[in-house]
């Protein structure tokens, strides 16, 4: 059965907060921290149990090798030599956050009826830069199917793509046919713009979509210039509904005027600005929720950070939303804050994509008792703190090495080290 499943990254153990990412606020102002790499993945894997229990399909991804020491190499340095900030880079577990990992248009969406996937090349943020060839490995033999999947190289440079952290599907069901929104940036104030629209163009080519079911709408400005470095972080999307704040789009009428004209079953919900800042959506996340659809006609439901219920503006305005009789019907907050500590949300954590579990090898689908046996590796294994400056200890390398090459025995993936 065609259904939605959800892929998070687990967290890998060399999660830290070195500061690695420009414009993007929560990752600044967390920069030197004290991080717990143990407790965030085991917050990762709580979130994973949460949305199986409800009825949803899920999936992970395997940390990738850090320090990435291939990476190091290409640069003509070491871990031991490289300097603070090349070292810091090739350290991140930044492949955490699955909505990174690739753009997916579902088997339905594309002229030749098979799920295109391509994984994005994350040149933007050099840290980020380097995770496409192993996500890459991952994907293909993740989605090895060749009759129902095709994994594209990524998109060259110089255009940076983000992947599905920019792209929104709208669709009466998860099994029939989408519009595929792709948002981009041009200006961002002070900070970058990382998806460019030749990016997000030369995906909607290789993905083989009619242009009649696709939408291009730039990101504003504004929204770039708060910390909404992707649009994930101020809008989500969800079989016909889209849920967006006021100012998350440059041409918010002519935009949503296209959606209308090319997917007239959509229910658009604009959070106002005057009930929710921007500041206040991005110190929430209250964007960065999974927006998903409920078994057995539950409707729609938020898995929402935590910080969403802390920020006293936003959790009116969504008590508010669910007490009628709209398309969201229930909140759930989730506990992911060593994640949102480097601005990463639920929304962040996984890669969605349409198609039959079965389909997809079966050492990335989840069940709870696979979950427990991740969890006993990541309890043992994975340091409990990491500080910035204990990057240059070879200790913390052979831990971090360790605790990777045991979850990748006991997942039966061995074949993905490197
Ligand atoms: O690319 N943070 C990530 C967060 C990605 C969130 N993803 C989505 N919005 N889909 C980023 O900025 C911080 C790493 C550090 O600073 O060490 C970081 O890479």
């Amino acid at each position: 059965m065609v259904q939605e499943i959800n892929f998070d990254g687990i967290i890998g153990p060399s999660h830290n907060y070195a500061g690695l990412s420009f414009g993007n606020i929560a990752s600044s102002t967390h920069a030197g921290q004290l991080s717990y790499p143990r407790q965030a993945a085991l917050q990762g894997l709580a979130k994973m149990r949460h949305n199986i229990n409800l009825g949803l399909a899920q999936g992970f991804f395997m940390p990738l090798d850090r320090p990435n020491s291939g990476w190091l190499n290409a640069l003509g340095t070491g871990i031991d030599d490289a300097e603070a900030h090349i070292r810091a880079a090739a350290y991140s577990a930044s492949s955490m956050w699955a909505a990174n990992a690739a753009t997916i248009s579902p088997a339905p969406d594309s002229m030749d009826g098979k799920c295109h996937i391509t994984p994005a090349n994350l040149l933007s943020m050099p840290h980020r830069s380097h995770e496409w060839p192993d996500t890459m490995a991952q994907l293909k033999l993740a989605f090895a199917n060749p009759d129902h999947f095709t994994v594209h190289a990524p998109v060259p440079p110089p255009f940076g793509d983000e992947g599905a952290a920019n792209h929104m599907r709208l669709c009466t069901g998860h099994d029939g046919t989408g519009v595929e929104i792709f948002v981009y940036g041009k200006a961002g104030g002070p900070f970058p713009a990382r998806q460019h629209v030749e990016a997000s163009k030369a995906v909607v080519r290789k993905h083989g979509l009619p242009e009649d079911r696709v939408i291009f709408a730039e990101q504003s400005q504004q929204a770039i210039a708060a910390g909404a470095f992707h649009n994930d972080v101020v809008a989500v999307a969800n079989e016909r509904v889209l849920f967006a704040h006021e100012q998350a789009f440059a041409h918010r009428e002519t935009f949503y005027a296209e959606v209308k004209q090319k997917f007239p079953q959509v229910e658009i919900i604009t959070v106002p600005a005057d009930k929710v800042s921007l500041a206040d959506a991005i110190k929430s996340y209250l964007f960065n929720a999974q927006l998903i659809t409920l078994p057995d006609n539950g409707g729609m439901a938020l898995i929402l950070p935590t910080e969403a219920k802390e920020t006293a503006a936003v959790w009116s305005y969504l008590e508010q939303l669910v007490s009628g009789n709209g398309a969201i019907r229930k909140l759930y907050p989730v506990d992911v804050r060593q994640s949102m500590a480097n601005g990463g949300g639920p929304a962040c954590l996984r890669l969605r994509v349409v198609t039959d579990p079965k389909l997809v090898d079966p050492r990335f689908i989840a069940t709870n008792k696979k979950l427990d046996i991740i969890s006993g590796i990541i309890e043992k294994h994975w340091p409990e703190t990491i500080s910035p400056d204990q990057l240059v200890d070879d200790g913390l390398r052979k831990t971090v090495q360790n605790a990777r090459r045991k979850l990748l025995e006991a997942c039966s993936l061995l074949e993905l080290q490197a």
